[in-house]
């Protein structure tokens, strides 16, 4: 595989960089914060957004596609179980409850925090997301009271995309009362090729 990935430090490129590393895949990392928006990152992401990813030729974005994808291109690795059985729809519940349920509220959070110029926050809103996002920490916490991992009692890509923004939780001070998420990310920066900010 020919792989270039377009990311910036803490930005959810580093999903797609934990990825790589676990798969031993050589890659270019393309790291530039003047190219967000740019018509060179529009080509890879409509957006203009980080991560953008181009593989053998062809672009690609959003991280948990991105990293769905290249586990499903590696089964001998076994970080992601086959399409059709009961381990890769729980991948797929954590994958999309991660996004919808936690990531958002933590994106809207930090938009209105220190995305957003000053006279566009809307900072009333900030409370009430971190108490959704909560909510979602606390199925989190529940989950991994009787497991190790997310997904088949052994670590898998799902891992690597939930503990992304669980770690972006800790950062923002959230984790204090779920005791098995902090557990749950030790646990994970043991590995060789952890790679959260
Ligand atoms: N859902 C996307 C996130 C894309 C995204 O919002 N990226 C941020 C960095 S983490 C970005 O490029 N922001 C620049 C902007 O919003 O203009 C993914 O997981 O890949």
């Amino acid at each position: 595989m020919d792989i270039k990935l377009y990311g910036l430090g803490p930005t959810r490129s580093a999903r797609v960089l934990w990825t790589l590393k676990e798969l031993g895949l050589e890659h270019e990392y393309v790291e530039d914060r003047e190219l967000i928006g740019s018509d060179e990152l529009k080509a890879v992401h409509p957006l203009g957004k980080l991560p953008g990813v181009v593989i053998d030729g062809k672009p690609i974005f959003e991280s948990v596609a991105v990293c769905t994808y290249l586990a499903d291109a590696h089964p001998e690795a076994n970080l992601i179980a086959k399409a059709g059985t009961w381990e890769r729809a729980m991948h797929e519940q954590w994958s999309a409850f991660t996004l919808a349920e936690l990531e958002a509220w933590l994106w809207v959070a930090a938009r209105h925090t220190f995305v957003y110029p000053e006279d566009q926050r809307v900072t009333e809103v900030i409370p009430q997301c971190q108490e959704e996002a909560k909510k979602a920490l606390g199925a989190f916490n529940d989950a991994l009271s009787s497991s190790d991992y997310l997904v088949d009692d052994h670590f898998t890509v799902t891992d690597i995309i939930a503990a992304y923004a669980i770690n972006w939780a800790k950062r923002t001070e959230l984790l204090d009362e779920f005791a098995n998420l902090t557990t749950y990310l030790e646990r994970l920066s043991e590995r060789p090729a952890y790679s959260l900010p």
